[in-house]
């Protein structure tokens, strides 16, 4: 999953792609390095953002899935609001990347069981502004598992198919770099859940936080973090730099066998 952010502000490549021509022409070039999904967002969840309305949202992010739709890859909103959900949906996405595991709008889960779309529900402890302000857990893994757990049963019950679920443990929301690291080693426990794992741990700052490196100097620390994930059983590896992970990950396969 190869991530188009449409924003003046997120971490990494904030202002990058606010235009849309830049936005579109840089999915296009993830999907050549082998992007199966583009994850295309338009409001940034960096530690300390302040929220963006529905209306600056969709004004970002549609152009952008509608030049990107029927290019190859599959193409999935990320976003917690149903209005800019219902939208993306409507220009060619079919997947909702949901960090808020559908509990920031009410009206997101009868959308995505109406429209039939796959949902990724996120684990995150508070909210972007205040969540790496002292999170604390008993047992990250098995705190995120229960979570996570209460959250297939809320989508199943609003009317989403078990099917259509996928999950991921939010890697840097609401975590230390030790939360981090743990829920990556255990991945397994969390594939007792069933369902497909998404894991972004794509320039974030747990890297930075094991060899002080910048933002713009983790792609080593996000290729080992990616490979291992999917050794873990991870299925969908949410990433910036696609070509260099895509080939990671067939070298790391090809090894294994
Ligand atoms: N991470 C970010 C945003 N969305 N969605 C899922 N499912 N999993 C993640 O780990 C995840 C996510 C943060 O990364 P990025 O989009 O690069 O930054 P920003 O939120 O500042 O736009």
């Amino acid at each position: 999953m190869g991530v188009v952010n449409v924003t003046p502000d997120s971490f990494s490549d904030g202002g990058l792609y606010l235009d849309p021509e830049m936005a579109i022409a840089h999915g296009r070039e993830l999907t050549q390095a082998g992007a199966e999904i583009l994850d295309v967002g338009g409001e940034s969840t960096r530690p300390g953002a302040e929220p963006v309305s529905a209306e600056e949202e969709l004004r970002r992010v549609v152009p952008v899935i509608r030049g990107l739709s029927g290019a190859g890859s599959r193409i999935s909103v990320d976003t917690s609001k149903a209005a800019v959900a219902a939208a993306a949906l409507d220009a060619g996405a079919e997947i909702v990347n949901d960090v808020t595991a559908l509990r920031g709008d009410p009206e997101m889960a009868p959308l995505c069981a109406e429209r039939g779309a796959t949902v990724v529900l996120m684990h995150m402890l508070g909210e972007p502004r205040t969540m790496q302000v002292d999170p604390r857990y008993g047992d990250v893994v098995v705190e995120v598992k229960a979570f996570l757990a209460e959250r297939i049963e809320a989508a199943v019950a609003a009317g989403i198919e078990a099917e259509r679920v996928w999950l991921d443990p939010g890697i840097g929301f609401g975590k230390t770099g030790a939360h981090n690291m743990e829920l990556l080693r255990r991945l397994g426990e969390l594939r007792e859940l069933g369902r497909p794992l998404v894991i972004g741990t794509s320039r974030k700052s747990f890297i930075g936080k094991v060899d002080g490196s910048a933002a713009d100097q983790r792609l080593g620390g996000t290729i080992a973090s990616s490979v291992l994930a999917a050794a873990e059983g991870a299925d969908v590896l949410r990433v910036h730099d696609v070509a260099e992970v895509r080939q990671a990950l067939t070298v790391a396969a090809a090894i294994l066998g």
